[in-house]
């Protein structure tokens, strides 16, 4: 093993970073049974790109272990990703239909079937909910709108007390937003811009209410999206590519952390491997097992490697079920009571409204959003809503918001012994707090428009996108679950990094705070503990 990582590390060098990428994700570079490793990462979305980069920066080769696939080679029309009109089986996760957040038009389900496959983005099912989430070397970044918001320092210094302000807002969040590539748009071209009529309006209509308005930086490059507005590169965002990945233009974790740290040669991505055990290795360290799977889902080998450090970076569900289990498997059975506890949905609720006929938002809308409706200081229901595309590539008189707001509900991962899954306790009926919030906003505007809310986009008579959520955020909360930097009590060596860590809420589009407080955590760990 340490012979292949320093050929690999040879033949690496001088390779430009996409390249390496790739050849850190071959076939050659997986993780084979009776591997030891220094660092092993589970996941490839915000919190492991982050933790693969600093380790490997400092010296440290690390395996990257990620159950989707690595998302580098074009399909038979070229492209590696589908677009959001013509879904095929590139877009859903091991489904044979698929489940579009806005599932109806009409009221008519607008729900399609697809070839079972490894699709890029994940609808996982619960009681009460279904969450989205993203399936790749890159995890959420392939599938994500791109919206890199940094949270209010008075709301971040509420969820996560225990963390020092003053470096997060000075250090980290300046270093999350530099590490990802964050752009700004240009605010001359968004007024002019086609694609972003929708965005005026919204913005035209917002404040026509008195509600302000804020631009949202994003790590897709506007100067690409400029350069697809005048038709002079292939269209990515403005041919409705969103949710199922972006062909162009988009920095995804692929194309920045994670191409960052294949450059130090140091690191082995293992895609299309279902980690399912960790447990402590009677010769050191953490035995983890997994499962490879085909593009079908199919158990084709398990395989068993031993790892000196572990990194939970699943994700909130990934990694919240999978420590659940082990806690009751008996495997990690010292784990606090706090493993599990304190899952949120960010406050997501989607709503759409009918604009009247002389109030076009246009036949072309970028995938990307640009703007969002700031009624945060509104105490009775704060809320912040991002003024969402709905590019379906005709002209539908439709303003979509996706509204984050200030809910308190908290649900709770428990094991099921009879089936040996982790469930999820959330209710549909604790998004009420989030519907009131939004209905403060979305009626005051309606009724200054003379508009109505469109009520057959999710579901037959249902105004509200109530039952799924985009930002799963905790259930291993900072200084709960963990100890103030991630480390898992018990168990040296074992570190959570993701959205999990986040106690439910962060009153933003949350993927540059899970960075950052990655960036913190990791480097205080690579400077106090030993590797
Ligand atoms: P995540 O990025 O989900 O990465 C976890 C990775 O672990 C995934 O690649 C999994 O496949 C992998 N994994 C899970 N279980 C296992 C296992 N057992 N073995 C191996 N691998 C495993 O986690 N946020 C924003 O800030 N701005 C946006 O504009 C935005 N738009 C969004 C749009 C959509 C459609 C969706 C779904 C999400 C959006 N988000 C957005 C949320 C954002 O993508 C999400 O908060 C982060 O991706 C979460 O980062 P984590 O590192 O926690």
């Amino acid at each position: 093993m340490a012979r292949r990582r320093t050929l690999l590390r040879a033949a690496v060098l001088g390779a430009p970073a996409a390249a390496l990428l790739a050849r850190s994700a071959a076939a050659g570079a997986a993780l084979a049974s009776g591997d030891h490793v220094p660092a092993l990462v589970i996941g490839s979305g915000y919190g492991g790109a982050v933790t693969a980069l600093r380790l490997t920066q400092s010296g440290i080769a690390t395996a990257v272990v990620e159950m989707g696939m690595a998302w580098n080679t074009a399909g038979s029309d070229g492209k590696v990703f589908c677009n959001v009109l013509n879904p095929d089986q590139r877009s859903y996760w091991l489904r044979t239909s698929t489940d579009q957040p806005i599932g109806y038009f009409l009221g008519i389900s607008a729900n399609k079937s697809i070839g079972r496959y490894t699709g890029v983005l994940d609808s996982e099912k619960f009681a009460g909910i279904r969450v989205y989430q993203g399936r790749g070397v890159g995890g959420g970044s392939l599938v994500n709108g791109g919206m890199a918001v940094v949270p209010r320092r008075d709301y971040f210094a509420q969820i996560l007390p225990s963390v020092d302000l003053a470096s997060m807002y000075d250090t980290y969040f300046p270093r999350a937003n530099t590490g990802l590539g964050v752009n700004a748009i240009d605010p001359a071209w968004f007024e002019t811009a086609e694609c972003y009529r929708f965005a005026r309006v919204g913005r035209d209509q917002a404040k026509a209410s008195g509600y302000p308005t804020t631009f949202l930086n994003n790590v897709y490059d506007f100067a690409y999206m400029k350069q697809e507005q005048a038709n002079t590169v292939p269209r990515s965002a403005l041919a409705s590519e969103v949710i199922y990945g972006n062909n162009h233009g988009k920095r995804s974790l692929d194309k920045t952390y994670l191409a960052a740290a294949a450059a130090t040669g140091r690191l082995s991505i293992t895609a299309q491997h279902v980690v399912t055990a960790v447990v402590p290795s009677s010769a050191g360290g953490y035995s983890v097992t997994m499962n490879q799977i085909d593009t079908a889902g199919a158990v084709v080998a398990t395989k068993t490697v031993r790892a000196d450090k572990v990194f939970f970076a699943a994700g909130s569900v990934g990694t919240s079920k999978l420590l659940v289990a082990m806690r009751a498997l008996g495997k990690l059975p010292n784990l606090p009571d706090a493993v599990g506890q304190g899952w949120g949905n960010n406050g997501n609720v989607m709503v759409a409204r009918a604009n009247h006929i002389w109030n076009t938002t246009g036949a072309l809308e970028s995938g990307m959003p640009a703007m969002g409706i700031d009624n945060w200081a509104d105490s009775a229901g704060p809320v912040f809503a991002e003024i969402a595309p709905f590019p379906a590539g005709t002209e539908l008189w439709i303003s979509l918001y996706l509204a984050i707001t200030k809910n308190p509900n908290r649900a709770a991962f428990s094991f099921d012994s009879s089936t040996g899954g982790v469930g999820l306790n959330w209710q549909t009926a604790w998004n009420q707090p989030a519907i009131d919030a939004a209905k403060r906003v979305f009626d005051t505007i309606n009724k200054k428009q003379v508009t109505v809310y469109r009520s057959d986009l999710f579901g037959v008579n249902k105004v509200w996108g109530d039952d799924f959520t985009y930002h799963p955020l905790g259930g291993c909360i900072l200084n709960q679950a963990t100890d103030n930097y991630g480390r898992l009590p018990g168990y040296p060596g074992l570190y959570v990094m993701d959205g999990s860590l986040i106690p439910g809420s962060t009153g933003v589009n949350p993927f540059v705070t899970i960075t950052a407080l990655a960036e913190r955590n990791i480097e205080q760990i690579l400077t106090i503990d030993s590797f």
